[in-house]
């Protein structure tokens, strides 16, 4: 098995056609402001920001059928999945700067591709307040942010479901793949769905319960040296309080040392292989405060913690 790759693309995706507020199209050019490159340069990544993709600006309508912006969320994803999986391709470890969190369909299709074509096993990690988990029938919103899990599940528009082009059109991800963390936000119908689903959900009650130590643990139980882990990280699963800068804050996130904990677990299992930093909404952030949160967080991820510790047994 291959060694966490060195080199990290920056992936930018300015856009919000599937968000319900406008400004997550800021994202990108936040993170950068916010010195995301110099951070992963400082714990030995050499990174290659890519700029941004472009693709159809948002027309701001209401929902057809169940979803907003259908034709713009798709031509979005499709470019985000091509240039997920030539980075992949490349061995490198791609950073999808979003962007609403509708484009995880467009990263995790091109993730799920390369593990199968490189029989290596798949591991997303969601961080999110919410489970994303709507379909056109359940959603109250019509927001296609609140779709990607069920979409990379086979449930949704076809143009959407088929981006991974697994073979037989079978889904990019199934349910003993993915692990939800800090969930606390789900609609009636979805919740439902959710656990019809079977979804490993570490909800904040769990958190509460256990702690951020035995949630890591069991959320990453089974991550071994051939495993590619992805964590799909959207910004609004902090807590409001340190991290404003979202389009969809719900109280009662993880605090910023639960946060760090979380991200220097994943770093300490060696696996990370990719990565999705979504829903930063600058237009609502504070002095760019959430972004350079966000980037500390990410230099946790990347192996950045406290030198010099007593280790808990
Ligand atoms: B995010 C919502 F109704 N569930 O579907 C919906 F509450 O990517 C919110 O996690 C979705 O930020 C949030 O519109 C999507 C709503
Ligand atoms: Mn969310
Ligand atoms: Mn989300
Ligand atoms: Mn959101």
């Amino acid at each position: 098995p291959a060694a966490a790759p060195r080199i990290a693309s920056l992936i930018g995706a300015p856009t919000d056609v599937g968000a319900g507020a406008r400004g997550a199209s800021m994202g990108p050019e936040a993170l950068r402001v916010a010195g995301l490159q110099p951070a992963l340069e400082s714990h030995g990544l050499t990174v290659l920001d890519r700029g941004n993709l472009s693709g159809p600006a948002n027309p701001w309508q209401p929902p057809e059928d169940g979803y907003r912006h259908l034709r713009e969320v798709v031509e979005w994803n499709r470019r985000v999945r091509d240039a997920v999986a030539a980075e992949l391709a490349l061995g490198h470890l791609p950073i999808l700067m979003g962007g609403d969190h509708c484009l995880a369909v467009g990263s995790i299709s091109a993730v799920a591709r390369h593990c199968a074509d490189t029989g290596r096993k798949l591991r997303v990690l969601w961080l999110d307040a919410h489970a994303d988990f709507n379909t056109s029938a359940l959603t109250p919103s019509g927001n296609v942010h609140g779709m990607p899990v069920a979409c990379l599940f086979g449930f949704g528009p076809e143009a959407l479901t088929q981006l991974a082009n697994m073979p037989a059109g079978s889904p990019a991800l199934r349910t003993e793949q993915i692990r939800q963390i800090g969930i606390r936000s789900v609609d009636p119908g979805e919740k439902r769905f959710v656990h019809a689903q079977g979804l490993e959900v570490f909800d904040m009650r769990f958190i509460d319960e256990v702690g951020m130590r035995q949630t890591m643990e069991r959320a990453l139980d089974g991550v071994d040296a051939n495993t590619h882990l992805h964590v799909s990280f959207d910004v609004d699963f902090l807590d409001p309080d340190i991290a404003p800068g979202v389009g969809t804050t719900i109280p009662g996130g993880p605090t910023y040392r639960e946060a760090q904990l979380c991200m220097e677990m994943v770093a300490d299992c060696g696996q990370l292989a990719s990565l999705d930093i979504m829903e930063l909404n600058p237009a609502l952030d504070v002095r760019n405060k959430t972004a350079l949160l966000a980037v500390d967080l990410v230099e946790s991820l990347f192996g950045k913690s406290t030198l010099m510790r007593t280790r808990p047994a």
